[in-house]
This record gives C-alpha cells, structure tokens and sequence, in this order.
C-alpha cells in the first residue's frame, strides 16, 4: 500500500463505490498556500517562511491557477480582531480541494491579547464547519515593529503538518469530497429547477393573463356596442320626432295663409316636405350608425334601402258636402237679405222726397250690395272652411310621418345591430382561436418543463445513493463519519430514507 500514489488509492476507492464518477479536477502543486483577509500580513509571512524552511515552497492566491491545489493552507489573520463570518468562506474557498490547514493569527508583537483572539477565532472556525475542529492555531510576529521576529510555532506547526505520510492521502480524500458535494449539488439544482420553476411561473401568468383578456375584451367589446346602440336608437327617435314637430308647425303656418289661389299647391307642398323629411331622418340614421361602427372599431356593411317609406295619406277631402253648401248658401243669403233691406230702409225715406227715379235705383243698388255681401260670406267661409281641414289633414301627413320615421330608425338600428354584433363575433372567434393557439404553445412548453424536472429529478434519485454512500467512504476516511451532503440534497435523502 505504502508503494502506491496514495491518491490513486483513494481513487480507487472512490471509483469502487462510483465507477462512473469522474475523479475530481484538480493538479496538486508541492506549495504551501498562504491566504487571508486584506492586510492581514499574508506577503510578510511568506517571506519570512520561505527564508525559515527553505525545503518547502510558499505561495500567496495569485501566484496559483485556477484548478490548481496546495499541499497546505496557512490562514493569517491578525490578531488586532476576531475572526468574521467572510474570514471564514475565504478560507472554505482556500481548502476546497486541500486538507491540510493552519490557522495563524498576525502581527501577536502588538497586540498583547492576542491569545483571546486566538482561542476565539478556533471556536469561531469550528463552529463554522466539522472539518476545522482539528486546525492548529498558532501565533506570528513576521515583521515586528520592535525585536525579532516570532515564528517558532508556526514553523513547528507547518513542518509537522507535512510531515505527516497521510498528507497527500488527505488532502486528494478532500478534493473528492468537494467535487462529489458539487455533483451532489448540480443534480439538486437541476431536479428543482430554480431557473425553469421561475419559468413555469412566468408562463402559468401568462396563460391566465392571456385567457383573463380574452374574457375582458369580449365583454368590454359587447357592452360597448350596447351602450353605442342605445344611445343611437334613442338620439335618432329625438331628431326624428324634432323634425316632424318643426313640419308639423311649418305646415300649420302655411295653411293659415292659404289662399284660394295658392291651396291647390298644398298638397303636393306637404308631400314633398314629408319626403325631404324621411330622406333627412334616413341620411341621419346612416351617418350615426357608421359613427357606432367606428366607435365599437368594426367596418359595418349595412344592407341598402331598397327605397325610402313614403307616406300613405289619402288627399285632402276638399269637396264640400251638399247639406254644408246648402247650409252656407242659406246663411249667406239671409244676411244679404237682410243688409240689402236695411239699407233700402235707410234710404227709401230720404230718396223718396227727391225723386222716385233715384229710390228705383238705390232699390237696385242695394239688391246689388245684398247679393255681394251674400257672395262675400259664402266664399269667407268656405276658405276658411278650407284651410281648416288642410290643417287638419298636414296633421294627419306629420303624425303618419312620424310613425314612418320611428319606424326606419328601429328598422335601421336593428339591422346595424345584428350586422356589428355578427362582425363581433367573428372578431371573437379569431381572436379566441389566436389566444388558444398561445395557450396550447404555452401548455406544451409547460409539458416540456414537467418531463425535464421529472428527468432531472430522476437522474438524482438515480444518482444520488452512490454519491452519498461515496461521501460516507471518504468521511470516514478522513475520520469525519457523516459527511453531510450539501444542505438541501441532505433534507432529499432524508425523505427518500423515509
Ligand atoms: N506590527 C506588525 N506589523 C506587521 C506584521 N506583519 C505585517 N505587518 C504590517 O501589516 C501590514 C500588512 O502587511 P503585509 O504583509 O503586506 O500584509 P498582506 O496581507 O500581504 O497585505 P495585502 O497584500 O495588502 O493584503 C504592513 O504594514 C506590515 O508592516 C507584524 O508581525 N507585526
Ligand atoms: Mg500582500
């Protein structure tokens, strides 16, 4: 046993537990590491033990490489404070691969407490971690101030940690328990995918998110045609009652200045305005309905008028009825008969002194005046008569105007509602089948991440006997039995003992 490289006899054994673990990375230089915190008087140390013990080599950090490991590791810290919680991952990152340390406390010619401050930073160490339980503490004077320096124990202490036959054993024990806590760690770290679990979250979010909007927006989107047609059903209704209202009194101002003359027109004037009316209310509902096609955001079609709804009012029933014209005539000439007497009455007296020829005349005249006022009554009447029922009969032509004009605004709102909300629809349904193509991409990366955290987490519960029955070997090599895994793979294995 003696004969062999002790390192390759601890890899052997390793690799009898494992014979798939790859030995650990690592080329061990014959020096001796010497490390610390700022200022702690590591360069100082280094000179003065390399004058002391020629035979060994000593380095400081920067003269090694990376993977490159030391046979020992001498920590200085100085003895002006105690040893600190970063002091102590300094020196972790020092021994990773290393057994062999030291620790030293510096510059002991000044301050005179110096042994407290030793004995605190052992306990410190070996709280930190098991492995330091076993460290030598050891006091330095590298370069005084005053007086020679003191440096007896450290030489004792460095010179007795290499001559130790186990040092090489040791140390290549310990650079196999990094790297299987390493190992151990990564498989961890890839079962519970920190990184792919943050991405899971994320596209969990995301699918909700996308199917929360797609509800938002549909029904944002059908409330909002509602709102929009409501409000245009009800602002169309108001102009065409307003414009019906404003005929209604414009026709009723032109029937009461009718003239015989001008009457015939009337009808034909009241159909054109109703008809001008009906286009306006129509170009009215076209303008307001593709303001709600712009306001919901859809480019609306509607179906075009075949024509416009005239108004079915049968023509003014002019004719006088024969009772009434009787009835008229009769009046009419009563109150003739009655002006021409009284006036023939008034002058038979005075005429009748100076001629009986002046009395036939105005006997005459007033025959005549009768007559013309008989005639004058009948026609005041009848036009008057007239007028009345063509003002009756516009009312007649506004109120049906009325009706029609309702009836092309429900029509009209009605058909642009059934046009937008199909538009919508089929807004919808395009949409929903994009937010479904996004979830179902989404649910297959999900998938995805599921089969790589089983198969990860697979490979661990695979793996992970192996490496801790190899770090119980190497514990107990090292006389540490109970080499706990890293701090999360241990509370895994405990479960799995479960
Ligand atoms: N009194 C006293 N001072 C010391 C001793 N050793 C080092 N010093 C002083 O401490 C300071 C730092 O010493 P260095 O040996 O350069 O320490 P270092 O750890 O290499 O420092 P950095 O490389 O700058 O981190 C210097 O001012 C030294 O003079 C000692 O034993 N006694
Ligand atoms: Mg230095």
């Amino acid at each position: 046993m003696s004969d062999e490289d002790p390192a390759a006899e601890v890899d052997a054994l390793v690799t009898a537990i494992g014979p798939r673990l790859d030995s650990p990375a690592v080329s061990r230089r014959d020096v001796v590491l010497v490390t610390g915190p700022w200022m702690a008087g590591v360069t100082g140390l280094v000179a003065a033990l390399a004058e002391r013990l020629p035979q060994h080599t000593f380095a400081e950090p920067a003269e090694l490489s990376p993977g490159e490991a030391p046979m020992a590791v001498i920590f200085v810290v100085s003895a002006a404070a105690e040893l600190t919680e970063s002091d102590c991952v300094l020196l972790d990152a020092a021994v990773e691969h290393t057994d062999v340390a030291i620790g030293v406390v510096s510059k002991i010619d000044v301050h005179r407490n110096w042994r407290d401050v030793l004995s605190a930073n052992r306990d410190t160490l070996a709280a930190h971690a098991p492995r330091y339980a076993k460290v030598p503490w050891v006091g330095v004077a590298a370069a005084p101030d005053l007086g020679e320096p003191i440096l007896d124990d450290v030489v004792d202490a460095v010179s007795a940690q290499l001559a130790d036959p186990q040092v090489a054993r040791r140390n290549r024990l310990r650079a196999w328990e990094s790297r299987l806590q390493n190992v151990a760690q990564r498989f961890e770290r890839d079962a519970e995918g920190a990184g792919r679990q943050a991405r899971v979250d994320a596209l969990r979010e995301e699918r909700s998110e996308a199917l929360r909007q797609r509800r938002q927006a549909k029904s944002e989107r059908s409330v909002a045609l509602r709102g929009q047609i409501q409000q245009a059903q009800v602002q169309l209704s108001h102009f065409a009652r307003n414009r019906c209202s404003s005929v209604r009194s414009e026709l009723q101002a032109d029937a009461a200045q009718l003239s015989r003359r001008t009457m015939p027109g009337f009808e034909a004037h009241t159909r054109e305005r109703a008809t001008a009316v009906v286009t306006e209310v129509s170009d009215g509902v076209a303008t307001q309905l593709d303001d709600v096609a712009d306001a919901v955001g859809v480019a609306m079609a509607l179906p075009p008028l075949e024509a416009l709804p005239t108004i079915d009012v049968a023509p003014p029933p002019l004719k006088a009825r024969r009772q009434e014209s009787w009835l008229m005539l009769l009046l009419g000439a009563g109150f003739g008969l009655g002006v021409a007497l009284t006036l023939s009455r008034l002058m038979a007296g005075v005429l009748a002194r100076l001629s009986p020829l002046l009395e036939i005349a105005a006997a005459v005249a007033c025959v005549a005046i009768g007559l013309g006022v008989t005639f004058l009554v009948v026609n005041l009447r009848s036009l008057l008569r007239d007028r009345a029922l063509l003002d009756r009969w516009a009312g007649d032509v506004t109120s049906s105007l009325h009706s029609t004009v309702e009836e092309l605004v429900a029509t009209r709102v009605l058909a642009a509602e059934s046009v937008l909300t199909t538009e919508l629809n089929s807004r919808d349904e395009a949409e929903g089948a994009q937010v479904s193509d996004q979830v179902s991409a989404i649910d297959a990366e999900l998938r995805a991440h599921a089969i790589a955290s089983a198969r990860a987490a697979a490979v661990r519960d695979r793996e992970m006997p192996t490496l801790q029955a190899a770090l119980d070997a190497v514990g107990a090599e090292l006389g540490e039995p109970g080499i706990p895994l890293p701090e999360n793979c241990a509370e895994e294995s405990a479960e799995a003992d479960e």
